[in-house]
């Protein structure tokens, strides 16, 4: 047997060998529906709230829209295809829920189904097993109309949506998680709105986030009753939240935000309960009446899986000019007064620091505070400025060096015992990456956008060496 295909692991750092990943682990990449699908007025499609916000000047940079995206609707098999040269072992992608029930409640829409059916039965065809999302940001317009995740309804819609789908598709995809990042659908789409549908209310973005929770848990016992083999989860996008002094009010700036957009989420669906702090930073804003008794037991569902996304870190300090938190459009709901600071580390496109120590310290503390529960990451990757060489190719060394890092750090979470499963990089293809349009890429596969030609980039294949062996060359 070649050392390649040794099962004992060598330590990191080994010279002349591969880095391996434990026997099973799954590798993938992850995409979204609004993002690469486009068909935004076939198959009986509804408008979503992004379709709305999109179209709304001033929005989402260069006016772009997810009308087309990458056309996926219609290039899907091609798109299977470039995973299955990736090699990849999964593949995360979210239904649009206004495809599958463009009314918001009630039946679904055959057609909707349909695409996703074929989608499915593709990639198992070709060896992927689908995990998918039954909500990354696309609400149907018309449940917005209705008030939006503000409203207590929403999340019975939800979790009537989710169980109409599993209920269909339970017999093909195994893993099914709920949200992906509630915190973005919550304080970006209702705080700061930078996101879909745009609102800057703080005190429904709380609502919101509460909505979003119950839906998840209604969703979950749902779906855990039609069928208890379902692998079933959530996906959070966590940041190690730090001072950026030893200053008491930098600490509890830093304590503020972690409550904010981590322990608001973690400690609902791990614990079975908000937390304190975070109800008393909040106070001015919400006194949180819209959490009813036995909510937080519904939130607390079992969960067979957690999802994490990790792009970077955050380091805050408090600024010290407090203003009134209610007429601040910040997303940090109860801490308007906190800044980031900026490190000096080199950084992506999207200006997000790089820093992959970060992955390894959400994962750690995940596991030492709530676990212990399967860690997937369901999402880690980095837009840069990737350009189509004359030669037809796509150099983005930049990247292989940004996945190589992180990699060896989940390889290092592994070796102390962090129960992580799976990596998934964000994202297949260049796609519609929301407020900022088609401006930045995050891709293994590049896509000219007037062609729609897909051009796998150098870390493509080298992504496909790291799946083919289980692991990581020593050498980039
Ligand atoms: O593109 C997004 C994705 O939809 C959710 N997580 C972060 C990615 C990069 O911003």
């Amino acid at each position: 047997m070649s050392s390649e295909g040794m099962t004992a692991a060598p330590g990191p750092g080994s010279v002349g060998d591969v880095l391996r990943f434990p026997d099973g682990f799954a590798w993938g990449a992850a995409t979204a529906s609004y993002q690469i699908e486009g068909a935004v007025h076939e198959g009986g499609r509804s408008p979503s709230i992004w379709d709305t916000f999109a179209h709304t000047p001033g929005k989402v940079q260069n006016g772009d829209t997810g009308d087309v995206a990458d056309d996926h609707y219609h290039r899907y098999r091609e798109d299977v295809g470039l995973l299955a040269d990736l090699g990849v072992t999964h593949y995360r992608f979210s239904l649009a829920w206004p495809r599958l029930q463009p009314g918001g409640r009630g039946g679904l829409n055959h057609d909707g189904v349909d695409f996703y059916s074929r989608l499915v039965d593709e990639l198992l065809g070709r060896g992927i097993q689908p995990w998918v999302t039954l909500y990354h940001w696309d609400l149907p317009q018309v449940l917005e109309d209705s008030g939006g995740w503000p409203v207590r309804d929403t999340a019975e819609r939800f979790a009537e949506y989710a169980a109409a789908v599993h209920d269909r598709l339970s017999d093909r995809i195994r893993h099914w998680t709920t949200l992906n990042e509630p915190w973005c659908s919550a304080f970006l789409g209702y705080a700061n709105g930078h996101h879909a549908p745009g609102r800057t209310e703080p005190g429904a973005a709380l609502a919101a986030a509460h909505h979003l929770m119950l839906g998840h848990g209604l969703a979950v016992q749902a779906m855990r009753s039609q069928d208890a083999s379902s692998t079933l989860g959530i996906t959070l996008n966590l940041y190690p939240v730090d001072p950026a002094s030893d200053a008491p009010a930098d600490a509890d700036a830093a304590r503020r935000v972690d409550a904010v957009s981590n322990r608001i989420f973690l400690d609902p669906l791990l614990r079975g309960r908000y937390p304190e702090d975070l109800r008393r930073d909040v106070a001015e804003i919400s006194n949180m009446a819209f959490v009813a008794g036995g909510d937080e037991k519904v939130i607390n569902a079992p969960l067979d899986v957690l999802g994490v996304n990790y792009y970077t870190r955050h380091v805050v300090r408090a600024s010290g000019a407090r203003q009134p938190t209610s007429t601040r459009a910040s997303a940090w709901v109860g801490s308007a007064d906190v800044q980031s600071v900026d490190r000096g580390l080199p950084k992506t496109e999207m200006g997000w620091e790089i820093d992959p120590q970060g992955l390894y310290d959400v994962l750690e503390r995940v596991q030492r505070e709530y676990g212990p529960i399967p860690l997937y990451i369901t999402e880690n990757g980095a837009a840069f400025a990737d350009e189509l060489g004359p030669d037809g190719t796509v150099a983005d060394p930049q990247r292989v060096a940004y996945l190589d890092d992180h990699f060896r750090v989940a390889r290092r979470a592994i070796d102390d015992g962090i129960d992580l499963r799976g990596y998934f990089v964000w994202t297949l293809i260049d796609n519609f990456e929301w407020a900022w349009g088609f401006s930045k890429r995050f891709g293994l596969v590049y896509v000219d956008y007037e062609t729609q030609r897909r051009i796998p980039k150098d870390s493509a294949r080298w992504f496909a060496g790291v799946t083919r062996r289980n692991g990581l060359a020593t050498a980039v």
